[in-house]
């Protein structure tokens, strides 16, 4: 086949949100380049692109590395908006980091409309075992009440980052499917109402 007869590759975009020094543009460049960066200007907000195969179907990510500095400005809301699913990132080495993720889940959820959201709970520096301060537990724990998965990775031992985002698409793709199928014209031919539960 040509490239030109090629189906294109569905694109998915994915947010990277959480607290400051988490290390989301070291997952994000980890997953993008394949090496650990520990310099990253912390106020650099960038988007990436790459193209995976993830369960046997090619997709193109649009990877938005956020740098947010202002909690409810109207950039992160035109993101969040824009965004089909996001990757909630904490270090388990920083528990301030982890009380943060609720926030972020709160305001994607309202942006959205929606009471569930394809979304992955990540918990980063997962090498740093004798520094941990938010134990498995109390992750799941969370991962449970908000019913977002919990996945731990570590950018530096590129543990789990590929992982992480091909999990997240999965999601997207399960949700996306999920909501087609209550898009269907029902069989009096009249278009379902979308309920927004
Ligand atoms: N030990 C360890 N350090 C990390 C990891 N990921 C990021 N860091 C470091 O944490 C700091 C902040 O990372 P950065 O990606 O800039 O965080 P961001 O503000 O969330 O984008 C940097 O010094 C990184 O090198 C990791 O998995 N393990
Ligand atoms: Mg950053």
């Amino acid at each position: 086949m040509s490239r030109a007869e090629r189906p294109q590759a569905q694109s998915y975009k994915l947010v990277v949100v959480g607290g400051g020094g988490v290390g989301k543009s070291a997952i994000t460049i980890q997953f993008i380049q394949s090496y650990f960066v520990t310099d990253y200007d912390p106020t650099i907000e960038d988007s990436y692109t790459k193209q995976c195969v993830i369960d046997d179907i090619p997709a193109k990510l649009d990877i938005l590395d956020t740098a947010g500095q202002e909690e409810f400005s109207a950039m992160r809301e035109q993101y969040m908006r824009s965004g089909e699913g996001f990757l909630l990132v904490f270090s388990v080495a920083d528990h301030a980091s982890f009380d943060e993720l609720y926030k972020f889940h709160k305001q994607i959820l309202r942006v959205k409309d929606r009471y569930e959201y394809p979304m992955l709970m990540v918990g980063n520096k997962a090498d740093l075992e004798h520094q941990r301060v938010v134990s498995l537990e109390e992750a799941h724990a969370l991962s449970r009440e908000l019913k977002v998965p919990y996945i731990e990775c570590s950018a530096k031992a590129r543990m789990n980052v590929d992982q992480a985002f091909h999990e997240l698409v999965r999601l997207v793709r399960r949700f996306q499917e999920a909501e087609r199928i209550d898009m269907k014209p029902n069989p009096k031919g009249k278009k379902k109402k979308c309920v927004f539960l």
